[in-house]
């Protein structure tokens, strides 16, 4: 749909640089009404176009028509190329900050010369828009602002930020009454480790209703368009929000549309066609008879082109269709299945809890164990642990157990150094139960190098759990350069975990090297690196990565009970000592 973004684009600048121009109303929100009917079109422009149904869609009149047809066959919009020049060219991205309206937009490129987003800020930093008139301070404070908004919409948003939002979200809209279903569709019901906005799906008896509801939720910062069944806003986080509300009987086909991905979505209609079915947003038609055989509800979408239904975390046509052609589905790891977390940090590192508090809220969430890994004795940044310190914590960490009736293992975060050596001797390792070992410092080595180190770390038959084993910061820092199937290969042989690390900030692995990992038999161990008592929570986010990495629960190390992990883990100690 790649012609309806740029066509739906033209249209909005043409309506704004209309508006600059101080043109007449009626011709601004034709472009404005033009815009928004092709931005929210389901099916791609030209396609419409091709069987003359363009008029048809509410909103597109016969000029607006003609400029389609015209962009289609030409690539460009005479009315639109003419209009820009008349303008400088860059005023139009001034309006997307909402306190610039067009009338400021003109003022600003009159008085200032500014036509860009990093002239306005520095204008505004600089105090000098305060003296224009109908501006002051404050104007100044909203504009840059605005900027930090508009820049922050531009970008994709981890999972960790979005899923909160939308959840609350969709708990405000469930609260009005006119709500009868409502999901999150699109990459968040995925579990995409980042998504480029929200998209949520409803039915109900008065749309109208949910729509006022939704543009009125707190959380909206800026209402982008104000539909009887569709509406999008800018949400206070920067997030784009749209909301749909569909018919109870396309509602499953709905779903299964905006779920996505776009790839699945396409291999899935060619298998409807070969079967002699339609399959689109509405519902899935038999071709011969035009009868509609299902939409209501997703698995019946699924039925009926002869599949189960597939989870959402699977939806990327990376063999998911193959796989529930044959029956081989997985069963994927669900986050009641996770017995116990073994990556946490207390307060005798970098933490903000103590491990009692740690213990304490472990076990509220039902956890079996829990393992304290606080930071080695190199990592001083981080609070790193003396080997006598070390010592005494595990002392106080044995007694927690009797205590608190959930069993706290000990272990350590230990560092791997430049070399690929452990940060603790060898005989403090072994009296622990659980090492994770993970790179801290010196990110910018060769690949080479670094796989080497990471591989000989492996090696030392000491570690239990490689830690996010790319060092990645979602947003804010690169992987660091490694040959990832080295390292998995190296943890095979070693029979080492790797960490699938839930923190919002990490989610390290990420799904596709996970699923990697698993394929060669390599176990994972899907942990929060808590800093804090309430961090536990995030052990959901590691747990969509592992689902869309198709694990199922025998993948995953810590859903072990306690009595096997315990077993798993003496059995490596007793195997080096056999050595
Ligand atoms: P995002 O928002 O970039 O993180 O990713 P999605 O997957 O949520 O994409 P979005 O919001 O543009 O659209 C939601 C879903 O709608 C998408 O996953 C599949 C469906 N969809 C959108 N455009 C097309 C299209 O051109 N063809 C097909 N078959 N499906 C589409
Ligand atoms: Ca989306
Ligand atoms: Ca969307
Ligand atoms: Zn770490």
């Amino acid at each position: 749909m790649t012609h309806n973004r740029a066509i739906a684009e033209r249209f909005a600048q043409m309506a704004d640089m209309l508006e600059i121009k101080g043109e007449s109303i009626f011709r601004i929100n034709a472009y404005r009404r033009a815009a928004r009917a092709v931005e929210g079109l389901t099916e791609d422009v030209a396609a419409l176009a091709a069987r003359g149904e363009l008029t048809n869609i509410p909103g597109i009149g016969k000029a607006t028509a003609e400029k389609i047809v015209e962009f289609l066959r030409t690539g460009t919009m005479k009315a639109y190329d003419e209009l820009a020049a008349t303008l400088p060219p860059g005023l139009t991205t001034l309006m997307a900050v909402p306190e610039v309206g067009p009338k400021t937009a003109l003022l600003l490129y009159e008085q200032l010369g500014i036509t860009s987003l990093d002239a306005l800020e520095a204008a505004a930093k600089a105090g000098r828009l305060r003296d224009l008139p109908r501006m002051g301070p404050k104007t100044e404070e909203n504009i840059l602002r605005g900027i930090a908004m508009v820049r922050r919409s531009a970008a994709r948003r981890p999972l960790g930020v979005a899923l909160p939002v939308a959840e609350a979200l969709v708990a405000t809209l469930r609260e009005t009454r006119e709500v009868d279903a409502i999901e999150v569709a699109g990459s968040l019901r995925r579990r995409k480790e980042t998504v480029g906005d929200i998209d949520i799906l409803v039915t109900s008896r008065s749309p109208e209703r949910v729509m006022e509801a939704f543009v009125a939720a707190p959380p909206v910062a800026q209402v982008l368009s104000h539909g009887p069944t569709r509406s999008s806003v800018i949400l206070d986080v920067g997030l784009q929000a749209d909301v749909r509300v569909v018919e109870p009987a396309s509602y499953g086909a709905a779903l299964q549309y905006f779920t996505g991905s776009k790839e699945h979505n396409v291999a899935l209609r060619e298998r409807a066609v070969r079967r002699g079915l339609k399959l689109n947003e509405y519902g899935v038609w038999r071709t011969k008879d035009d009868r509609r055989i299902a939409g209501r509800d997703e698995a019946g979408v699924y039925n009926a082109v002869g599949l189960p239904w597939i989870p959402p975390e699977l939806r990327e046509d990376a063999g998911e269709l193959e796989a529930a052609e044959a029956g081989r589905l997985p069963t994927l790891v669900t986050v009641e299945e996770i017995r116990g977390d073994l990556h946490v940090h207390t307060t005798w590192s970098d933490g903000a809890s103590s491990a009692e508090a740690m213990a304490t809220a472990a076990k509220a969430l039902g956890y079996a164990y829990l393992c304290i890994t606080d930071h080695s004795q190199s990592l001083k940044v981080a609070g790193g642990v003396s080997v006598e310190d070390l010592r005494a914590h595990a002392a106080v960490v044995r007694r927690l157990s009797d205590r608190l009736g959930i069993e706290v293992l000990m272990g350590t975060e230990c560092d791997i150094g430049p070399d690929g050596a452990l940060d603790y001797p060898d005989e403090v390792l072994d009296d622990l139960d659980v090492v994770i070992a993970s790179v801290h410092t010196r990110f910018r080595m060769s690949r080479d190098e670094m796989t080497r180190r990471i591989v000989r770390a492996l090696e030392t038959g000491r570690v239990d759990i490689l830690g996010h084993p790319t060092g990645r910061l979602l947003g804010a820092r690169d992987p660091y350069e490694v040959d990832i199937e080295r390292i998995v290969d190296a943890a095979a042989r070693s029979g080492v975990a790797l960490e699938i690390n839930a923190s919002p900030e990490r989610l390290d692995l990420k799904d596709t090297d996970a699923r990697l990992a698993r394929e060669r038999g390599v176990r994972l161990a899907v942990n929060t690196d808590a800093h804090a008592a309430a961090e536990l929570r995030h052990m959901p986010l590691g747990i969509s990565v592992a689902r869309r990495a198709w694990a199922e629960a025998a993948d995953v190390l810590n859903t072990l009970s306690p009595t096997a992990l315990r077993a798993h883990l003496r059995g490596r100690r007793g195997a080096r000592r056999r050595r």
